[in-house]
């Protein structure tokens, strides 16, 4: 393959539909879709592998998003929000994947963990001040709910706040947070005095609140990703989110979230089956092209089967979301099947394109590594594996 023919220069993606999945989409739905990977091909894959490579998170990317409604499509078009359905945010969050992890999770953090916290659980000033500017992309968020001793049992953590009268004061630390060091507000999980869990929205520039960033990684590089720490910081009372305290409020917003990742993985998968399928019809070994060998057909043949499983699993999630039926064991499920079933996609896409695959010419590692961050935050595979065998048992073995 020469380089004009290299992704890299071209984004001729087109999805594949072997089970007639479009026919349960509307029109709305395929124009979203449509826009979506309009923008993804322009504005995100003839840049990604550079901004990867170069782990850099371009800022300019959040105004952007904004401007195609990337950020809380699912919010109340009187608070800036798309007033969209939930198979809308899929949809939206499949095509940002399908570029990249990365952007994805800036889309998706600021949707289902910014927004959404503070219009489901914040008083009518919080969500008038913030909604419309994190909507815009004006303002970038966070969520802090993991510690540095606390990840896969939040409920442990140790980030507190004591009433001072006038104000609330804030210590503590939260840590790999996605957007933290160029983030304007955080919506951050602490203690009470009396060890009931609250959500508080801590602005940038607050004394005594830093946000350093975390370096060497390996993967989400094109995402940034930091600390939350906070040390004295005085917190006004009317940043407290009202509606909702305990464990529960912060795991109403992951349920949000790890919807949006169970589409966004098979949008990093399908652009790996894409570009497995287009390389194996054009790379000739023993004078044919390597798609006419059985063991690649197999390959291709189950990535096509997996994806296709896939999607209809999320769409019937997206179905339930809608009509407000989906639980968490069934969100679990669906982000748990499709982060794995996206790893084992990149990795045989990997394979068929042989040497060239392990370069920045094919997006299959760039997936890969990013994905092996997607199966760990939101809960690992394996929480979310002992979630559906609390639920089949009756007995949570994650204690
Ligand atoms: P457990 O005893 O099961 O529950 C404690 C309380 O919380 C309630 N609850 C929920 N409520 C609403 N929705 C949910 N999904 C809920 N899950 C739990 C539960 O009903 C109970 O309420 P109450 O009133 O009875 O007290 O909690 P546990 O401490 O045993 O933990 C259970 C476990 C392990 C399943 C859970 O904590 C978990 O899911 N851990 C994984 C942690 C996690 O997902 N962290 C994500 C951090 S954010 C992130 O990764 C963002 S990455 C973003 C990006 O870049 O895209
Ligand atoms: P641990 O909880 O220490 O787990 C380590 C291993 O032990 C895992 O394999 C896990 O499955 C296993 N394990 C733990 N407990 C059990 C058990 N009971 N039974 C069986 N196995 C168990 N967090 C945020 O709050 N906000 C963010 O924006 C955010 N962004 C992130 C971005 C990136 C790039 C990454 C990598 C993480 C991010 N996270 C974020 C944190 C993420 O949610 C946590 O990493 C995740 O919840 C797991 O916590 P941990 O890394 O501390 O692993």
């Amino acid at each position: 393959m020469n380089k004009t023919e290299s992704r890299n220069v071209k984004d001729e993606f087109e999805s594949p539909d072997l089970y007639l999945l479009d026919d349960l989409l509307t029109e709305e739905h395929k124009l979203i879709r449509s826009s979506v990977r309009t923008f993804v091909k322009k504005e995100i894959t003839p840049n990604i592998e550079h901004w990867a490579e170069n782990n850099h998170f371009p800022k300019e990317i959040v105004k952007k998003f904004g401007e195609i409604g990337a950020f809380g499509p699912t919010i109340p078009i009187e608070y800036g929000g798309g007033g969209l359905d939930y198979i809308s945010y899929g949809l939206i969050m499949q095509e940002i994947e399908r570029g990249d992890s990365g952007m994805r999770s800036t889309a998706s953090v600021q949707g289902s963990l910014v927004m959404f916290p503070i219009y489901k659980f914040g008083s009518e000033k919080q969500k008038r001040k913030y909604l419309p500017k994190l909507a815009s992309g004006e303002f970038l968020g966070c969520f802090g709910l993991t510690e540095p001793d606390h990840g896969s049992n939040p409920s442990g953590m140790t980030t507190n706040f004591k009433d001072m009268e006038d104000h609330y004061l804030l210590n503590g630390a939260k840590m790999w947070i996605s957007n933290a060091p160029q983030a304007d507000i955080a919506v951050v999980w602490a203690k009470n005095e009396a060890g009931r869990i609250h959500g508080l929205i801590v602005e940038k520039g607050m004394e005594g609140f830093t946000t350093p960033e975390t370096h060497g990684k390996w993967s989400l590089r094109a995402s940034c990703t930091g600390e939350l720490v906070f040390d004295n910081v005085k917190i006004p009372k009317e940043n407290l989110l009202p509606g909702k305290s305990g464990l529960g409020a912060p795991m109403n917003c992951l349920d949000s979230a790890r919807f949006g990742i169970a589409w966004g993985a098979i949008g990093a998968a399908m652009d790996c089956y894409y570009s497995a399928r287009r390389y194996a019809t054009q790379r000739i070994q023993f004078g044919k092209p390597i798609a006419s060998f059985q063991l690649v057909q197999k390959k291709l043949a189950e990535m096509l089967t997996e994806i296709t499983k896939a999607q209809l699993l999320n769409w019937k999630l997206g179905k339930m979301m809608d009509e407000g039926k989906a639980t968490t064991v069934q969100i679990s499920v669906a982000k748990r099947n499709a982060v794995e079933t996206a790893l084992n996609i990149a990795r045989e896409a990997r394979q068929i394109h042989g040497a060239m695959g392990i370069t920045g010419e094919f997006p299959m590692m760039r997936h890969m590594m990013n994905l092996e961050s997607v199966i760990t935050y939101e809960g690992t595979h394996d929480i979310h594996l002992l979630i559906l065998g609390n639920e089949i048992t009756g007995i949570p073995a994650f204690k």
